[in-house]
């Protein structure tokens, strides 16, 4: 059994997550004060996690470590390929090629060079909002135009508005259609009749898709993913991105995998790509994908109770919030339109009034206003002071209104 509920001290780690929160949240410098220090805040803001990476995944690097020599690598063996498609055949009963297997140091990076190669300087990019705001921020690196279509929401739950998506699908100028499959932050997983309706829009208006599939290991207990990959076998203009880095926590060893099956756009990419990795990264993927399957049955289960307990605190304690089960990552995503103004900054207003690190709002990108996100990938007695100090603040909050 791991111990998820150990608490493992980040600092002096350079963590985002701890070093740079005032940058990424508050687009601020050191000189930003709160009435907490560093140390006192509660952080549930960006995609990482507080448990640790599993044991097989740390053996597996130290094993490389061994070897002494840390060359210029890439993935050239066999092995690295079967331990990621054994991982998509028995978890999604889906596979590719290995010749459509490229590599990259991070989705992010992937998602701009993508957009670059894919559209022309007047095509558009097309994504479902809220969203993931480094779809967005792909676009405009390249200064691409972005084209939002807002899921419907009704009775807390999310749905694509097929109407709105295939209008904007059918304009000429838009070619690109970034998917977040599951979907950042709503925790949608997408069932087979949406992406069968989405594959059949994408098809008839011959789009590019990029289908982020980062998300896709971290799903509630009974929800079912299915890559798009799988609705559209012989779609040509699909790219599919999956990683380790989300589901072992190891994001900041950047490593991806990228799977294109176009094959002029690989061949740019295979050109134009920076087309090293690092080998302690990919010793750490492999053996995640080889051994970790075990150790995610349980961190599974510690996410599925984080969820139960955080849909049970908002019940007793701040009834108004909206707040559903996220069917997959590891964020809950909560409507807070009952207690706060549209025009309220929520990360700022719980960073001061409450020492809690969050995300929430614009920022991501539209269809937001009043909503939270918040990380619950922490043990529990974390993710206890966390809600405690936020329902402390509102309750502050509306008392002084
Ligand atoms: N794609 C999606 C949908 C994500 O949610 C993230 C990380 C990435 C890509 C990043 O991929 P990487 O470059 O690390 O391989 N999501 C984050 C988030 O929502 N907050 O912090 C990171």
């Amino acid at each position: 059994m791991y111990n998820f509920d150990e608490i493992i001290d980040r600092r002096d780690t350079n963590a985002l997550n701890i070093e740079g929160f005032r940058s990424y949240i508050f687009h601020a410098d050191e000189t930003m004060t709160f009435p907490y220090k560093d140390e006192e805040f509660i952080r549930m803001w960006i995609a990482d996690m507080e448990f640790a990476t599993p044991d097989v995944v740390i053996d597996g690097i130290k094993e490389r470590l061994n070897k002494r020599i840390f060359g210029y690598t890439r993935v050239f063996s066999n092995d690295y390929y079967e331990a990621f498609s054994d991982w998509c055949k028995k978890r999604y009963d889906w596979t590719f090629e290995k010749k459509d297997l490229v590599m990259s140091n991070g989705i992010i990076p992937a998602l701009y060079e993508l957009v670059d190669y894919i559209c022309e300087s007047d095509e558009k990019v097309l994504f479902l909002t809220p969203s993931y705001a480094y779809f967005k921020y792909a676009a405009d690196f390249s200064h691409r135009q972005s084209v939002c279509s807002d899921l419907m929401y009704e009775d807390g739950y999310y749905s694509i508005d097929f109407e709105d998506f295939e209008k904007k699908a059918s304009d000429p100028k838009t070619t690109l259609f970034i998917f977040c499959n599951p979907h950042n932050p709503t925790g949608r997983v997408w069932k087979e009749e949406e992406l069968d309706k989405l594959s059949e829009i994408i098809e008839k208006h011959k789009l590019w898709v990029i289908s982020d599939e980062i998300h896709c290991d971290l799903i509630r207990a009974g929800q079912k993913h299915i890559p798009l990959g799988k609705t559209m076998p012989e779609y040509k203009k699909l790219i599919t991105c999956m990683a380790p880095s989300k589901t072992f926590n190891l994001a900041g060893l950047m490593i991806s995998n990228i799977i294109i099956h176009d094959e002029k756009l690989k061949d740019i990419w295979l050109n134009r790509h920076y087309n090293f990795d690092n080998p302690l990264s990919i010793a750490a993927a492999q053996a995640a994908y080889e051994k970790g399957g075990e150790w995610l049955e349980e961190l599974q289960i510690y996410l599925d109770e984080n969820f139960r307990f955080t849909e049970e605190y908002f019940a007793a304690n701040l009834p108004k919030a909206r707040f559903r089960i996220s069917e997959a990552t590891y964020l809950a995503w909560v409507d807070l339109s009952a207690y706060f103004d549209k025009s309220e900054d929520l990360p700022l207003f719980f960073a001061y009034n409450a020492g809690v690190l969050l995300e929430g709002g614009n920022m991501f990108v539209q269809n937001s206003d009043s909503f939270i996100r918040l990380n619950l990938a922490c043990p529990k007695a974390t993710l206890a002071k966390g809600l405690k100090r936020i329902n402390k603040a509102i309750g502050q909050q509306n008392n002084v209104l």
